[in-house]
């Protein structure tokens, strides 16, 4: 039996890998979730998971030392997975502060106390393992052709990027100083239920509803690979199990796609799978685009190679795009109070900020 820290697990990603691992193992775990519940975490993202008694959720910042001792204090943690983080881009140009804050020194918090009781002896004899959660944006951006594989540099080019670069290096720093059992994963752009409505697909599925323009940055050719949330949670699963300490692995879908092309699809497949008889299908059109000036340090390409996963844990992505995304559509679909709760929070006096009044 296992005992996982998984931390940001209110999130998009954290809470589909905590439904991951609920239909993976059942009662063969113990899932302990840090969250500090900041405007991105979402609890009601769990709300068939708080039944299970091998499940506990904890509501504090990855930051603060007393509350992770003490985890590590009652608990004998076996897997750390830091999801963690700020994660929106668009935010870390407006204030990169508590990019900092979190995505860096956060890092370091969980690293040091996980030190202090994964003890030399017991970190390799128990199988104890930490699980940074990155992202390809710590390569940059790539021109026409080319793939970041894991040996590409690291190249931020927007805060939130660099806050993440620097968790990275903290985490290879502990393998390298102190042979932490560590390992980071590097994904490509995730979409999937459960989304935060301010990133692009969530975002385009929710003003396409309400009829609102779609923002569209610069021209709409820049370039993100998609993968499903599900393929990423499984691969990090795999990671967990059959990864080595100090490795690091690209995991990303080979689906390349510009933004324009992303939001054509969205369009095109909301007109088909809202009901005939549902009057916002009518709504749903290719006039709602809307073309806005560029996000600062806009990266135009990212690529993932995921040959190393592929050759070395037998991982690869197995969502279809178009399929994955007539899923998600039809979640949000079925989902639409999640969504409203959402929207009408801090959510509308940030999307007024950002765009004003589009
Ligand atoms: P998210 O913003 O949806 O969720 C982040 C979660 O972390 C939230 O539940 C939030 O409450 C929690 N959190 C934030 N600060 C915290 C703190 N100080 N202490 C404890 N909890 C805190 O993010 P996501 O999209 O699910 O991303 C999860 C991770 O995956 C991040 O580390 C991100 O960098 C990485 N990643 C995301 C993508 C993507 O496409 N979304 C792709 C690659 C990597
Ligand atoms: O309104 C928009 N208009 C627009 O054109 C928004 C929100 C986005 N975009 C563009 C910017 C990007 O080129 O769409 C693309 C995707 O944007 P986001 O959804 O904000 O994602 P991105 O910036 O690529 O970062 C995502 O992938 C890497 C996640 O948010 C990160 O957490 C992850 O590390």
């Amino acid at each position: 039996m296992k005992t996982y820290l998984i931390t940001g697990g209110a999130g998009f990603i954290g809470s589909n890998f905590i439904h991951h691992l609920f239909e993976q193992y059942k009662k063969d775990i113990l899932v302990i979730n840090l969250d500090a519940l900041t405007y991105a975490g979402n609890i009601e993202n769990l709300r068939d998971i708080t039944k299970y008694e091998n499940y506990k959720f904890i509501k504090g910042c990855i930051c603060d030392k007393s509350i992770v001792n003490k985890i590590f204090e009652t608990h004998d943690i076996d897997y750390i997975v830091n999801f963690a983080a700020e994660s929106h881009v668009d935010r870390s140009v407006k204030d990169p502060t508590i990019f900092v804050k979190t995505n860096v020194l956060g890092v370091q918090v969980l690293l040091d106390i996980a030190k202090k009781y994964w003890t030399e002896e017991n970190r390799f004899k128990k199988d104890k393992k930490f699980l940074q959660i990155s992202t390809d944006e710590v390569y940059g951006s790539l021109g026409e052709v080319g793939f970041f594989t894991e040996k590409t540099s690291l190249d931020p080019h927007n805060p939130y990027a660099a806050s993440k670069a620097g968790g990275d290096l903290l985490v290879k720093a502990y393998y390298d100083t102190y042979k932490m059992p560590v390992m980071i994963s590097r994904c490509s752009n995730n979409y999937g239920p459960y989304q935060f409505p301010e990133k692009l697909i969530p975002l385009v599925i929710q003003n396409c509803l309400t009829g609102k323009k779609i923002p569209v940055y610069g021209d709409g050719k820049n370039i993100r690979d998609w993968l499903y949330v599900r393929d990423h949670c499984n691969a990090l699963g795999i990671i967990l199990e059959k990864g080595r300490a100090g490795e690091v692995y690209n995991i990303g879908g080979n689906n390349e796609r510009q933004n324009i092309e992303v939001i054509n699809t969205i369009i095109q497949f909301l007109q088909h799978l809202l009901p005939p008889r549902d009057i916002r299908r009518k709504r749903v059109s290719k006039e709602l685009i809307t073309y806005i000036s560029d996000r600062k340090g806009h990266d135009r390409r990212y690529a993932i190679n995921a040959e190393k996963i592929k050759r070395e844990l037998a991982w690869f992505s197995s969502t279809d795009f178009d399929e994955g995304m007539k899923h998600t559509i039809l979640w949000y679909l079925e989902n639409e109070n999640w969504l409203e709760n959402i929207v009408n929070g801090e959510y509308a006096t940030y999307y007024k900020k950002m765009y004003g009044n589009l």
